[in-house]
């Protein structure tokens, strides 16, 4: 034993060493990758009957066949994948099972469907995607980055590949040479260069030679995607943390990509007919008087609008789901009346309740009662101060808190309003360094298919306003399950179109934004969002007449039509330019 221990001792050095020198050679080789793990170790597999799992040391990856154009990869450390749940991706679509067929070759294993031929190489666990006829469709540019939680997946990008999606991202169609952040936030007149913006739709569709390709990143984290910015040669997408999930489906035709893409994320829900027609809106109409006025004038000018909204002012001191009785003396009443005139009436409900003990304000009071609202790390209640004051936060993750969200439209419903838009759910907060809550606010899920558990506000923030507006919709079904809910929401996150329309926020009364309208609801389009509108004339500002006018003529062609603006500024209603330039709205909007 003696004479053996320096012999190990000197064998482990050496092996160290030479594991370290190859290292720092390939490192520095451009040729050949870092590995993901010591010489020491070989690749493992293991078949599964829809795909292979590959470990190396403690690495897993997984790639599986959902159906013979979708493939679904993973990757984790340790014994336990991560658990197999998603807000986005529907159980339906993560349980579906395509046949394979195994093949090996000296540097890869991998399978192959009627559509795709899989490779993943055994030193690197770099993933290689081709068609039947062999031809690359996607292809790592070099192993995964890990740095802790922090994850990295580079892949290769050839020069004349495009890329298009993640939602309502600002700037052009092509998302190559840019690179985006998504974290939901409240981007108030943002510009063309903004970002992050209020969605997080972490889907990107590349198209080449005709072909095209969806990939959808399952990860809530705060990700990124870098289309060309840091690397001339790779695309790029990561998250600080949460899973290494991500799907990979084939077209060929773009048209495949996005129907591929409602398979995994669903559908949008039939919305109410009178939703297609012009909405007119405004922060805010302050009075019942000034409601009844401007849709008057509407019938009165015969411009065909079939939605009116009201914006924050119509409540009682900005609460949500309060009425101010002496702005708004009959709201019932009123609803009638334009009901009587065709008009649908939309109404905003924030999540943000206020904080008012002792009030008899129900939404707070019911909200305390059965333990609904998101919380401190110390168990305390968190508050952020927002437009009724100091708030709460529903804690959208729980179901039961779902659910009484969804009882709290009760009595806007008796009251006739049709129509609900869930604004300032990134959450926007005014109080807060970051805008928004601390990313140490505890939420605990409590959700079909996921475990119960707390989750931190870093992992659920990308999914309050998908889930606030779930609450909503299934709120609206459980109030009157004959309805078609029509619910408009600013923030969300992949999948939110089951739930929701939206529109791209606070834009600017500028002809560079109707320009920025084509791009991003076509995005919001290929992203899932059929259903999207961006405020005609824009929000920010006062449009001069000529773009107001244009603006109306093209918003005749978006999904939605509303024309919204904000307060303060001049108004922005189809015949503030006077009769001549009132006949242009008119003409297009009975051309829709
Ligand atoms: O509720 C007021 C506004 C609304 O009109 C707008 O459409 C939202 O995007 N809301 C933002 C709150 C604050 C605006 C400065």
């Amino acid at each position: 034993m003696h004479v053996q221990r320096p012999f190990f001792m000197a064998l482990i050095v050496t092996i160290f060493g030479f594991c370290q020198l190859s290292a720092i050679i390939w490192s520095q080789s451009s040729l050949k990758p870092t590995p993901l793990h010591t010489l020491a170790q070989s690749a493992k597999e293991s078949l599964l009957p829809n795909g292979i799992e590959v470990q190396i040391g403690d690495l897993h990856e997984r790639v599986v066949a959902l159906r013979d154009d979708v493939l679904r990869i993973s990757m984790w450390k340790g014994d336990f994948a991560p658990e197999d749940a998603s807000w986005a991706v529907l159980a339906s679509a993560r349980h579906g099972s395509a046949p394979v067929t195994l093949s090996e070759s000296e540097g890869h294993f991998g399978f192959r469907t009627s559509a795709l031929i899989v490779e993943l190489d055994k030193e690197t666990l770099e993933v290689i995607v081709r068609d039947q006829a062999g031809a690359i469709l996607q292809q790592d540019a070099r192993p995964v980055r890990l740095d802790g939680d922090a994850f990295r997946i580079y892949k290769s990008m050839p020069l004349d590949e495009h890329y298009f999606g993640l939602g309502d991202k600002a700037g052009p169609l092509d998302r190559r040479n840019q690179a985006f952040t998504l974290w939901n936030t409240d981007a108030y007149r943002f510009q063309e260069s903004t970002d992050p913006l209020y969605k997080s739709i972490p889907y990107f569709m590349t198209y080449r030679a005709g072909r095209a390709l969806g990939v959808l990143l399952d990860n809530t984290w705060r990700t990124s995607f870098d289309f060309g910015k840091e690397s001339a040669t790779a695309y790029s997408f990561g998250a600080p943390g949460g899973p290494i999930n991500y799907y990979v489906f084939y077209g060929p035709s773009p048209k495949q990509v996005v129907q591929t893409y409602a398979w995994l994320t669903g559908t949008p829900p039939l919305p109410p007919l009178w939703s297609f027609g012009f909405q007119q809106s405004r922060y805010s109409y302050m009075t019942q008087a000034r409601v009844l006025e401007v849709a008057k004038r509407l019938r009165a000018d015969r411009i065909p609008a079939d939605a009116i909204y009201l914006d924050i002012d119509f409540q009682d001191q900005n609460r949500p789901f309060s009425v101010n009785r002496t702005a708004f003396p009959d709201l019932p009443g009123m609803v009638k009346q334009l009901k009587a005139d065709n008009f649908h009436v939309v109404s905003i409900t924030d999540p943000h309740i206020a904080n008012l003990s002792g009030h008899s304000y129900l939404p707070f009071d019911s909200g305390i009662a059965g333990n609904h609202f998101v919380k401190n790390p110390d168990g305390s209640v968190y508050t952020g101060r927002v437009w009724p004051g100091p708030s709460v936060f529903p804690d959208f993750t729980r179901q039961q808190t779902r659910a009484w969200w969804g009882s709290l439209y009760r009595d806007l419903r008796r009251d006739g309003v049709e129509g609900f838009w869930n604004d300032m759910n990134e959450p926007s907060i005014f109080d807060s360094p970051t805008a928004t809550m601390p990313e140490n606010v505890v939420h605990r899920i409590d959700e079909p298919g996921f475990a119960s558990r707390p989750a931190s506000h870093a992992e659920i923030h990308a999914i309050y306003g998908l889930e606030n507006s779930r609450a909503t919709f299934d709120g609206l079904r459980a109030i009157d399950p004959e309805i078609r809910p029509f619910v408009l929401t600013r923030a969300t996150y992949a999948g939110g179109q089951r739930y929701a329309a939206t529109w791209t926020g606070d834009n600017s009364s500028s002809w560079n934004h109707l320009r920025l309208t084509t791009p991003m609801l076509e995005n919001l389009g290929l992203s899932g969002f059929a259903f999207s509108g961006a405020d005609v004339g824009g929000y920010a500002g006062t449009p001069t007449p000529e773009l107001l006018t244009k603006w109306m003529e093209v918003g005749a062609f978006q999904p939605i039509y509303r024309d919204h603006s904000e307060k303060g500024k001049g108004d922005q209603e189809p015949w503030v330019g006077g009769p001549e330039r009132e006949a242009v709205p008119r003409h297009f909007i009975e051309t829709r």
